[in-house]
């Protein structure tokens, strides 16, 4: 069967480096079964022949309405599968679906008709008020980062902002590579509308948003960046770890020097 991705490079390097994160994932341990989720706004390489393919399915109900979405396209990796799996086979662990006129139904239009995560609402809620708010921000993550999730197991840390000043200080990098820091939510069912709604919340002020003792949510212009900011993050955990389990409690990076960076860097305050 021919692919989408033939003839479409652009299209094809978006989609390569889904794989190429899916497959850091499992690496990092952040991705046991079918944990984790990645959705990607595709919509600017959709030419005319992407355009005119036909469904593979009957429009699905999104489960809400989400007007800056018509006519977009999205990757999404597929429901039940795993991200070990999206790293070989892209096409064949997730799909492309075209969001309908009515805004509230969706069409999947290839490879195969891979049914999409049954995160589908929350990101696709999360995508639409991106583009409702301006921002170029064309992918999603959801991951379980291993040393960022045993933080939130400790209260201090849900407070605002805690975990968050704490990480930027571990090591320079964090705060230029995670500019607006790390949002917490607390402990919400997983799928649920409240957690989806907390979520687009938090995305105002942050990047990155915690889900108490589950996992991270990430948004940024591609998938790359996305998962940079979550690494990064999680480097900052693992500093700090190493240096409680050499039996001390990390000093951190001072307050002047993180405003003589922030100041050099052009970082917000
Ligand atoms: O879909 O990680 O929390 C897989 C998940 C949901
Ligand atoms: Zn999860």
């Amino acid at each position: 069967m021919k692919s989408i991705l033939e003839c479409r490079p652009l299209l094809e390097a978006e989609i390569n480096k889904v794989a190429e994160v899916a497959g850091y994932l499992w690496q990092k341990g952040w991705a046991e079964r079918n944990g984790g989720n990645i959705t990607v706004n595709i919509t600017e390489y959709a030419d005319d022949g992407m355009r005119k393919m036909s469904a593979m399915t009957e429009p699905k109900p999104i489960g809400t309405v989400l007007p800056y979405l018509k006519g977009c396209y999205f990757f999404c990796k597929g429901t039940q599968k795993r991200m070990r799996d999206l790293a070989r086979s892209p096409m064949e662990n997730g799909s492309i679906i075209r969001i309908c006129d009515d805004c509230a139904n969706y069409v999947i239009i290839a490879d195969e008709p891979v049914m999409p995560t049954s995160e589908l609402p929350s990101h696709l809620s999360v995508h639409n008020e991106m583009l409702g708010r301006g921002k170029l921000y064309r992918a999603s993550l959801h991951t379980h980062p291993i040393e960022l999730v045993a933080m939130t197991h400790n209260r201090k840390f849900l407070e605002k902002d805690v975990a968050s000043n704490l990480l930027w200080s571990m090591i320079p990098e964090t705060k230029a590579f995670c500019p607006r820091g790390l949002g917490m939510i607390p402990y919400t069912l997983p799928g649920s509308v409240g957690l989806a709604e907390a979520t687009i919340r938090e995305l105002e002020d942050y990047d990155v948003v915690m889900w108490e003792k589950h996992g991270v949510f990430a948004v940024d212009v591609d998938i790359m960046a996305a998962f940079d900011q979550v690494d990064v993050l999680n480097k900052s955990a693992q500093i700090y770890i190493a240096s409680r389990n050499m039996g001390f409690e990390p000093e951190g990076m001072s307050a002047e020097q993180m405003r003589e960076m922030s100041e050099v860097f052009n970082l917000p305050k």
